[in-house]
């Protein structure tokens, strides 16, 4: 059985590729709800009404896991496990790695503004250690720079600095890309925050955290090889096409086909 996986739209793939990349025998089944995209700019109570429709629909599918791969969508659905169906959201993952990279424990947040003004991440750090320091920014621009693929072009090296800037007088040491689209940006991200400043991306911290559950038997490992990977989105456009080829590369879907759920 695969592990379904969703967001919003394409962000999602970045964590698709990571985990594809790190757990090379599992199936996966990957819903980007593109019709409704996007999730950022919306209320809790619709976020959340998207998100529960994209796991029940992911249900149907036989799924072994759940993977919400979008932070927007991870802040309004609780990690939980239904009848022996883990629900992974990525606030947790991505706390606790930023808190083991950080020395200093002043993490810096970047997210949608629904992620932002849900103060999710906030929250779970402090949960995890109070003596820990937040500084959070909205980047509500990135996500069209992201999609158009404007990496490292000087507009969005000038977009990054104007939004980071005010955060980096906070002496953070480690910063959550709290979007699943931001590691698209990554080049013009680092460029800005230099070396010194561990960067952590929703796809590597979800690996790591699933790693430990199939390490624990929580969540079963894959018996049989070759794999699938199945994209499925619920509007049609040639743009998340091309886009989704650019950033699974070197992974190829078998499948890309349009859903109603
Ligand atoms: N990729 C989504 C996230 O991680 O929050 C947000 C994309 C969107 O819906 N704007």
């Amino acid at each position: 059985r695969p592990i379904g996986v969703f967001d919003s739209g394409i962000g999602g793939l970045t964590v698709l590729r990571e985990l594809a990349h790190q757990f090379p025998h599992e199936s996966f089944l990957y819903l980007g709800d593109t019709a409704r995209l996007p999730y950022g700019s919306k209320s809790p109570q619709t976020i959340r009404k998207y998100s529960e429709q994209n796991i029940e629909f992911l249900k149907k599918q036989d799924v072994k896991a759940i993977v919400i791969a979008c932070n927007t969508a991870s802040t309004q659905v609780k990690e939980a496990e239904f009848a022996g169906l883990p629900v992974y959201n990525v606030i947790s993952p991505g706390s606790a790695r930023a808190l083991q990279l950080s020395p200093s424990k002043r993490i810096g947040v970047l997210g949608t503004r629904a992620t932002i003004n849900s103060q999710a991440y906030t929250h779970k750090i402090l949960e995890l250690d109070s003596e820990a320091h937040v500084f959070d920014q909205a980047c509500p621009l990135f996500v069209p720079l992201a999609e158009e693929g404007w990496d490292s072009d000087p507009v969005t090296n000038l977009i990054v600095f104007r939004y980071l800037n005010p955060l980096l007088q906070n002496n953070i040491d480690t910063l959550i890309l709290g979007c699943t689209h931001y590691p698209i940006l990554k080049n013009s991200i680092s460029r800005v925050t230099g070396s010194s400043i561990e960067l952590v991306d929703s796809g590597e911290a979800i690996a790591l955290w699933l790693q430990q559950d199939m390490q624990s038997g929580r969540l079963k490992k894959a018996e049989q090889s070759p794999r699938r990977i199945d994209i499925l989105t619920t509007d049609y456009s040639a743009h998340f096409n091309e886009i989704a080829s650019r950033i699974l590369k070197p992974i190829h879907p078998d499948d890309v086909r349009v859903v109603d759920l």
